[in-house]
């Protein structure tokens, strides 16, 4: 028998080449076993003769290839996910059964994933959108999905609108774009006939939606929600995050910048900082309330575009949430992880919402076409880590083996080895009463569109008000037509008169707004300071990047102190220099870049330094790169740090100096610069650089 050789490639010179097959741990395989002596070449007929059917191996290739990606998500397609755990602080047995929430000592596994909504899943990670904030937690009495938003309203109040809703936002369908926008008529046309959304639309314009990172946003359970004790006693509960080493968020020029130079910009944050060890980490909180204080409110605590402001029912802080480790696989994990938020386990109850009732049914339904079949729970990242059994058996991607002949209950021939109810343990709905005619009605309570949106507006901080006019005229700017947008103007005045004069003045089209009669006239509520990110914004460096940037003649001294600062305050120093080669130090050292300039705009970090050589400075002046570099840093309200050297780059990119802008002379110079980073962006600046509106 010929001996199998090494894969010969002929080039057309004639001369032989071998492919490098790189070093290998074990024999390659076919997906039933059968080892693979030539992993190069298909079977054909002579070296240059047809391609043989016969050749199962690429056959199998092949075609695995050909099906290797799924239905994607119709929503939330773009996500980045990772496994952690959830440790509660203290016992809930007050509040709750359920057993995850019972003792300090446990590790509840979880897997968490993040999302943006509208794109699909190549789209950027930073649209103007709502993310998700979906967590699986694996407890030992079964699988509890709490799939949330980063925003803790939702645009309409019942499921029958949620197709409606998609379709208006998603690419329109006639000419495919625009991706991952909400920014056009559909969208708008759609939301200004629904004066429901409007709250939602606040926080859709605001800061929450360019999140700086997925470590860095508050996540909520939405809806109203149950809990229940041992002994039966309910209450309502809301669900909310707190990212523990603070929120944060970007500027819009910021946002559409980083689209572009880095779309996976989320995605790498995530990874990144898990790899290095920073862990994300979350503070799980209740609003719990019973039905009394319910009944009180002026608005239906069944109604998703509603929240409660904390000011009226705290947040109770119950335990905290480690992402610890990247997937193994995106696809295995991410992709294939199906969130339901029926997963709920006893002590846990839903709440009438009927928003979240349609969505009782919809996951489920979703899984069986996106995961091809009913056996997507046997999936690992879907499996319970608690033993599960029962009678359902056979269907599509069945992977495992059930033994005996007995599938059903009740049955005598299992002889009693088989899974049966357990009354007590089991979970047990709790028993609201229900009554009344069968009707498509919406509650008379659900009526008041306004008022919560008016509460959101002046609870904000000028910047944030600022912010959320910028991005309604930057949106309704790019509708094309016009009764949408005087539609919109028409909303806006009655959410607040100041909020709509701006709009309409930023369009131009003031006096121009739609005079919309609603259907009940808002309240004016009390604001809530805690809806605020600016003024609830934490001083810290914890997991942010500090860029400086480099030139040859470094002081590797001063570089020295800045990392040690930088570090005790848990950021991370990042070297930007002229090129991705090594620079020469002041003290003849050679220092490596963790980047060029080219590929690291100042987009990327949240302070900045500059650090160049005097003799430098003349050729650094003329480098667009570096003037659009500074320019940035101050346009998108950083700090920024720089040697007196530095002075004619900063003339160059006219910028004025401003408490953001300190001259580094010496190691004091060095904690002032760290200190006034911790305090977070220059928002006094914005007023001079952008015309307020
Ligand atoms: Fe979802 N939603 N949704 N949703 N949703 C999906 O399920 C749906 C809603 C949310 O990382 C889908 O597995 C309906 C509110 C997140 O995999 C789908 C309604 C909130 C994720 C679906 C809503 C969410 C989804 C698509 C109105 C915040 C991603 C793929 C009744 C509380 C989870 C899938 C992940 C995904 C339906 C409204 C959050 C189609 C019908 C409100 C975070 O089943």
């Amino acid at each position: 028998m010929k001996k199998p050789q090494p894969n010969p490639i002929e080039t057309a010179g004639g001369e032989t080449h071998q492919t490098n097959p790189g070093k290998h741990g074990c024999p390659l395989t076919t997906n039933v076993g059968i080892p693979v002596a030539d992993n190069q070449n298909s079977l054909r007929q002579g070296a240059r003769g047809p391609t043989l059917l016969e050749d199962f191996v690429l056959r199998e290739k092949i075609t695995h290839f050909d099906h290797e990606r799924i239905p994607e998500r119709i929503v939330h397609a773009r996500g980045s996910g990772a496994h952690g755990y959830f440790q509660v602080y203290e016992s809930q047995a007050a509040i709750t059964q359920a057993a995850f929430l019972q003792d300090p000592s446990v590790k509840t596994p979880v897997f968490a994933r993040f999302s943006t909504v509208a794109g699909g899943a190549g789209s950027g990670d930073m649209p103007r959108d709502v993310r998700g904030f979906a967590v699986k937690f694996y407890t030992e009495e079964g699988n509890f999905d709490l799939v949330g938003n980063n925003i803790p309203v939702f645009f309409i109040q019942d499921a029958m609108k949620f197709p409606d809703l998609v379709h208006a936002v998603k690419m329109e369908p006639d000419r495919g774009f625009p991706q991952a926008a909400s920014a056009h008529d559909t969208f708008w046309d759609f939301v200004s006939l629904m004066p429901e959304s409007m709250h939602m639309l606040m926080w859709a314009m605001s800061d929450r939606a360019i999140p700086r990172s997925l470590r860095m946003m508050q996540g909520f359970g939405v809806h109203t929600f149950r809990m229940r004790n041992a002994e039966g006693a309910w209450q309502f509960v809301k669900f909310h995050w707190r990212p523990l080493h603070g929120s944060a968020s970007v500027v819009w020029d910021e946002a559409v910048k980083l689209n572009g130079a880095d779309p996976d910009f989320h995605r790498r944050d995530l990874w990144e900082a898990i790899e290095r060890g920073v862990f994300p980490e979350f503070e799980l909180s209740l609003q719990v309330f019973d039905e009394a204080f319910a009944d009180s409110l002026p608005y239906d605590v069944l109604d998703a575009t509603k929240l409660i402001p904390e000011e009226l029912i705290p947040l109770q802080p119950i335990g905290r949430m480690v992402l610890d480790r990247n997937p193994d696989n995106f696809f295995a994990e991410t992709e294939q992880v199906a969130f339901c938020p029926a997963n709920i386990v006893p002590g846990i109850d839903f709440s009438e919402d009927p928003l979240l009732q349609g969505r009782l049914f919809s996951y489920l339904d979703t899984q069986l076409s996106r995961l091809g079949g009913p056996n997507f729970n046997q999936i690992p990242v879907n499996a319970p880590r608690c033993p599960m059994h029962n009678f359902q058996r056979d269907g599509l991607r069945q992977m495992a083996v059930p033994k005996g002949r007995v599938a059903y209950e009740p049955n005598s021939l299992d002889e009693g080895q088989g899974p049966r109810e357990d009354p007590q343990r089991g979970f047990q709905s709790l028993p609201i009463p229900a009554q009344g005619d069968k009707v498509r009605e919406r509650a008379e309570s659900f009526a008041d569109h306004y008022s919560q949106p008016r509460l959101f507006w002046n609870s904000m901080s000028a910047p944030e008000q600022a912010h959320i006019v910028s991005a309604f005229a930057f949106e309704l700017g790019k509708v094309d037509t016009r009764a949408i947008r005087k539609r919109m103007l028409g909303h806006l005045e009655l959410i607040h008169a100041d909020l709509g004069r701006r709009v309409a003045s930023a369009l131009g089209m003031e006096g121009e707004a739609e005079s919309v009669k609603p259907a009940r006239m808002p309240l004016d509520l009390a604001p809530s300071p805690a809806l605020s990110l600016i003024a609830g914004a934490q001083e810290t460096l914890h997991g942010r990047k500090v860029g400086v940037l480099l030139s040859e003649g470094a002081d590797t001294d001063l570089l020295g102190k800045l990392k040690v600062l930088l570090e005790a305050e848990g950021a991370q120093m990042v070297l930007i220099g002229p090129r991705a080669g090594k620079v020469l130090a002041a003290d003849g050292s050679h220092l490596i870049p963790d980047f060029a300039l080219a590929a690291a705009p100042s987009i990327f970090f949240d302070a900045v330094v500059l650090m160049p050589r005097e003799a430098e400075v003349a050729a650094m002046a003329q480098l667009a790169a570096v003037i659009d570099w500074i320019r940035d840093a101050y346009g998108h309200l950083k700090v920024i740090g720089h040697l007196p050297a530095a002075q004619p780059l900063l003339d160059k990119a006219a910028i004025a100096p401003d408490a953001g802008v300190l001259p580094i002379t010496g190691a004091d110079a060095l904690r002032d610069f760290v200190a006034r980073a911790k305090a977070g962006r220059i928002w006094a600046r914005e007023p001079q650089i952008r015309a307020p509106v």
